[in-house]
């Protein structure tokens, strides 16, 4: 298996950090192809939980590579508070690579992000604050500052020049702010160069050769699928192609290369951030998904939204991907529930949908049509194959599989890197 990829089914928050982190004891190279910090994984090692944000799961497998491809957007500040905290607990960072033609987070982007937020009011986008849509409308302005920029300092002055005239036309004249100046924007930027230098590489030349030279590769996406800013619920997605046609984009690695896709899906769904979502519940049962789940973001706090596996969901990812296989996580949160309904489609206005509305106005009326499942008591989280399931949580699985368009290869009954049952 050289290059494999891993993304999210649903809104995010499957266990992507964990089934990467699975899967990078096996691998050479963990990347990271689409976002930034506004991802959150964890993963409990050996009772350990470590909160990754910028960085690619696999740092915490020893002798992987990880990097941090073009496609990322990197705040440099939170990149070294990150490496830091590893450091301090004995996890060796050294290898780390960073595509020089990754965009730069600026601190002018984290404060677009937070300001446009104010001012959407009701419309706001419900982002994690962290300055990734900005700095991606920046990239594909033509004005965005890359890692390569940070070494020239004349150059950089010249770019952050470019983007502050807009951004201060703005923040004056119409929200009301002080201008940004240029000086303090390269002053900032400037000081983080020296430690970042032997971190920069030309990352997918690197990927390449690794892949002609039988080296496997895993490509781990932030955020998900129906977060896409191109397949997702636009306008309520994040500024990336979280999809695995990102992966090819976001490292300059080709898609005849690419040999395995998974799809992490949990056994229900979430959502953090605002948007349409269907089978959201406002009851005690999203209150028991939210709680038996520590349903709450890993990067801001924020409780999620919870609610039924969505089926039609889970088809859309499976194509929109070109999935080969789901690990399906957190199946012992749905324990202890003595009927668990899945939307098997839509009811958009009297109209049954069986695939996904594409337009969102149509997305936005869809009702659930539900169909109930037996549910299960017993404790599950110490089944390691398939056959220690109780019959019904099997039934549940094999239910969901013949709905979700691909086989389940991997089901994760807790969080700890154990707590997994391999099924192919
Ligand atoms: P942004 O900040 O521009 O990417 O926000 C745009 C939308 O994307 C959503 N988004 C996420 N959804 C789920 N998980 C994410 N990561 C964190 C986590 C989130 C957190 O792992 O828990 O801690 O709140 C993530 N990142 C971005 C976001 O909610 C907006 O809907
Ligand atoms: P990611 O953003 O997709 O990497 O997911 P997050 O780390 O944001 O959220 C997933 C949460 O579920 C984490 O707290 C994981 O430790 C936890 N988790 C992952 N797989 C399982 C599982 O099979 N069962 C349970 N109970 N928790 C899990
Ligand atoms: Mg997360």
């Amino acid at each position: 298996m050289p290059a494999v990829v891993v993304v999210g089914a649903q809104w995010g928050d499957e266990g992507k950090g964990k089934a990467t982190d699975q899967l990078g004891s096996r691998v050479d190279y963990v990347v990271k192809f689409n976002g930034g910090n506004n991802a959150g994984h964890t993963v409990v090692v050996g009772g350990e939980k470590y909160a990754l944000h910028l960085l690619p799961s696999g740092i915490l497998s020893p002798g992987v590579t990880p990097v941090i491809g073009n496609g990322v957007v990197v705040d440099i500040e939170v990149l070294y508070e990150e490496l830091d905290a590893l450091i301090e607990r004995g996890v060796d960072v050294s290898r780390l690579l960073v595509s020089g033609s990754a965009h730069v987070i600026a601190p002018y982007n984290r404060t677009m992000d937070k300001i446009t937020e104010r001012f959407l009011g009701k419309r706001r986008i419900g982002t994690t604050g962290r300055g990734i849509g900005p700095t991606y409308a920046d990239k594909i302005s033509r004005t965005g500052i890359r890692v390569w920029d940070l070494f020239d300092e004349k150059i950089l002055r010249a770019k952050v020049e470019g983007a502050l005239d807009q951004k201060n036309h703005l923040l004056v004249k119409v929200f009301n702010r002080r201008a940004i100046t240029v000086d303090e924007t390269v002053e900032e930027l400037l000081q983080y160069t020296e430690r970042l230098r032997p971190m920069v590489a030309d990352t997918a030349l690197v990927l390449n050769q690794a892949l002609d030279a039988g080296k496997t590769v895993l490509f781990e996406g932030g955020q998900a699928t129906m977060l896409d800013v191109d397949h997702g619920t636009y306008p309520f997605v994040t500024s990336s192609n979280a999809t695995a046609g990102g992966v090819c984009t976001g490292s300059g690695v080709g898609p005849t290369r690419i040999d395995r896709v998974v799809g992490v899906i949990k056994a229900y769904t979430t959502r953090v951030g605002e948007g349409p979502f269907p089978t959201e519940l406002f009851d005690e049962s999203g209150e028991f998904l939210r709680a038996t789940g520590h349903e709450f973001g890993v990067t801001t706090g924020r409780p999620r939204r919870c609610g039924w596996y969505d089926a039609v969901v889970a088809r859309y990812s499976s194509r929109i991907n070109g999935l080969t296989d789901f690990v399906l996580t957190k199946l012992d949160v749905l324990t202890g529930l003595e009927k668990i309904p899945v939307c098997v489609a839509y009811d958009v206005d009297g109209v049954r949908f069986d695939e996904m509305p594409t337009d969102q106005s149509a997305f936005h009326h869809a009702k659930p049509i539900y169909e109930e499942l037996d549910g299960w008591t017993e404790d599950i989280t110490g089944a390691r194959t398939f056959e220690d399931l109780p019959v019904n949580a099997q039934k549940y699985v094999l239910a969901l599989e013949e709905m979700s368009g691909t086989r389940m290869s991997s089901i994760g009954v807790g969080p700890d890197r154990e707590a997994t049952i391999q099924r192919f």
